[in-house]
């Protein structure tokens, strides 16, 4: 059953996220929302691929054959755009950030490899390092399970607590990836529908995947008003005023106020000076 209408993050999974940099909730979609997701995904990426073939570069488009990516997601259909409402994806970004931006809406897609082959994944990284003076994290992924993550089918690699302790020099990207680096280091294991919450501080990787078919998962990625400038994509033009108008007031809020309006402001530190806690 999903539970698409739970209103709120528990207590007890707030502190996950705060303590660890990731919580994992359970049956965030059910199978007909799973259904239409997996479609627009699987468009998107087709699409992509298409873009790629033709030599054009397209927004965060990867470095390696082992790992597809497509962007903007919410212009391919209505399940990805309604989405963008999920109730507990809400609740989450108002507890921690009070206002809050669309990142971005994009699927990353591993596809299958050959059992011999050797496979590039993202690499350890970490996307946003900017801590907020209250502490927090100024950006947060919402990363929707579109299919099961299993320890062989290239489920993402995480590394608890990485958030707000320094690692030193993180390796190159797109390289096949070494679960050894970080000995704490815990796959994400999900069902599809499940949802990770992660704090963008969090160093993570892709796994390869030896199973016969891709592994999908699509990123609601919010950002803290204060990191306006980060946001790469001019969202609002994007969407357009007729899908714009469609949406509810809290989905239109995440897209930003028309060009010239002021951004809010608060200063944000790298995590090697952040305190940690
Ligand atoms: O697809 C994955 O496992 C990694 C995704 C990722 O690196 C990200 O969401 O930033």
């Amino acid at each position: 059953m999903s539970r698409m209408e739970q209103q709120s993050l528990p207590a007890q999974k707030l502190a996950e996220l705060q303590q660890r940099g990731f919580t994992v909730l359970w049956k965030q979609l059910d199978g007909g929302q799973l259904q239409e997701l997996r479609q627009s995904a699987s468009e998107a990426l087709d699409a992509a691929r298409e873009s790629v073939a033709r030599g054009e570069r397209i927004p965060f488009q990867p470095g390696t054959r082992d790992f597809e990516s497509a962007s903007s997601l919410y212009r391919w259909g209505a399940a990805p755009l309604r989405l963008l409402d999920h109730p507990l994806v809400h609740a989450t970004a108002r507890e921690v950030f009070g206002r809050y931006l669309l990142n971005d809406l994009t699927v990353f897609s591993v596809p299958p490899a050959d059992a011999e082959a050797q496979v590039c994944t993202t690499s350890w990284h970490r996307d946003c390092p900017m801590t907020l003076p209250e502490g927090v994290s100024a950006h947060l992924w919402f990363l929707f399970a579109l299919d099961d993550f299993r320890p062989d089918n290239g489920a993402t690699w995480v590394v608890p607590r990485s958030h707000i302790h320094d690692v030193g020099r993180l390796g190159a990207p797109w390289q096949p990836l070494d679960p050894g680096d970080f000995p704490g280091a815990v796959q994400l294991l999900m069902d599809a529908g499940d949802l990770t919450i992660l704090d963008a501080r969090t160093i993570h990787s892709s796994g390869p995947n030896r199973s016969a078919r891709a592994r999908r998962l699509m990123n609601l990625g919010l950002v803290h008003p204060a990191m306006r400038a980060r946001v790469r994509i001019d969202h609002r033009a994007l969407v357009g005023a007729e899908l714009l108008a469609r949406c509810s007031e809290r989905v239109r809020g995440m897209f930003g106020e028309p060009a010239g309006e002021p951004s809010g402001a608060a200063a944000c530190t790298d995590p090697a000076s952040a305190e940690e806690g």
